[in-house]
């Protein structure tokens, strides 16, 4: 008998999508939510009136900016990972330069189109800042950096990233982060607080439907990239929130009992009514839960900022 050949599953996208849709319950990784258009969709999301986080914390930062730059010293490198569109990150490189702190800027980010956009504005808006971008992952390229430089670092990692990760890999992730950090360098993390859980829902299921538009952008990449033949109609984006965990989760819906392919997984997939896909965590945090987080990393809290309803809150952390 001949063997049946296994197909090519050579990316990490496509092993991924292979290995969680054929658990029991499906789920999927957010972080494939983003190609050109999914980060479109995000910004349009950071654009929201419903999802609060943005300009809330780009309100910390103008309304603190003095006390955080004052934190941050003279003399370093500014590392941020993950940068966008560098919206909020300007008012704190604004404020340095204005103040003739010496730093230069270097974001790092996985997208090489993101970055030369980047660089383009903080040229053109702020010609004063030296910006220094850095393509890649982000702990291969902090590595990288760490054994060429002598300058101190700050690290910045806003928009509540950290949120798309279970508690256990946000620990492994701050742990990373503590490996390449010296005594005197800090990283400032924002950290979306817990609140009136109707608040999270709307910023997660907002009307105009660009959550929903973002969320099945992953069934739009499978269709795109591995031969899949999802019908977006038959499902429906769904968001939940517990308050006691503080876990805000999205989910694909099938609306109806249905059968979907994926060609270049040679895979055959049964949906049965309502059943569902796992897309995305958005964890929300207090106090007690990020010193518990920094402490199993061995980081300490040495400051922390928050909006006047404690919507949202930034602090700044050290090595403990
Ligand atoms: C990127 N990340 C922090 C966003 C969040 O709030 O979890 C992604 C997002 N998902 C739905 N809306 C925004």
């Amino acid at each position: 008998m001949q063997e049946k050949t296994k197909p090519l599953i050579n990316t990490t996208f496509k092993k991924e999508v292979y290995e969680g849709l054929t658990a029991f319950p499906k789920f999927l990784s957010s972080k494939y939510f983003y190609d050109e258009v999914g980060d479109k969709l995000f910004q349009d999301i950071m654009a929201m009136p419903e999802y609060y986080l943005t300009n809330t914390e780009f309100d910390i930062l103008s309304e603190h900016k003095d006390k955080i730059t004052s934190l941050f010293g003279n003399d370093f490198s500014l590392f941020e990972l993950g940068a966008g569109d560098g919206k909020k990150t300007k008012i704190l490189l604004e404020h340095l330069s204005k103040n003739n702190i010496d730093f230069d800027y270097r974001p790092i980010d996985i997208s090489q189109n993101a970055l030369e956009q980047l660089k383009k504005s903080v040229n053109a808006e702020l010609p004063n800042v030296v910006i220094n971008t850095l393509q890649g992952t982000y702990f291969e390229t902090l590595k990288n950096i760490d054994e060429n430089s002598t300058k101190r670092k700050i690290i910045l990692f806003l928009g509540s990233n950290i949120g798309n990760l279970l508690h256990p890999q946000a620990i492994d992730f701050l742990q990373k982060i503590h490996a390449i950090l010296d005594k005197e360098d800090l990283v400032f993390m924002g950290f979306d607080q817990k609140k009136n859980p109707q608040t999270i829902l709307d910023a997660y299921n907002d009307k105009t439907g660009i959550t929903e538009a973002f969320n099945k952008n992953i069934l739009t990449r499978i269709n795109a990239e591995m031969g899949g033949n999802f019908n977006l109609e038959n499902f429906t984006h769904w968001e939940v929130y517990d308050p006691e965990s503080g876990t805000a989760k999205s989910y694909l819906v099938s609306k109806v009992k249905q059968e979907v392919v994926i060609e270049a997984l040679e895979l055959q997939l049964h949906f049965d009514a309502w059943e569902t896909i796992h897309t995305e965590i958005s964890q929300k945090y207090d106090d007690k839960v990020v010193t518990w987080l920094s402490e199993q990393a061995n980081l300490k809290i040495i400051a922390q900022f928050a909006d006047n309803e404690n919507l949202y809150k930034n602090y700044i952390f050290k090595k403990a």
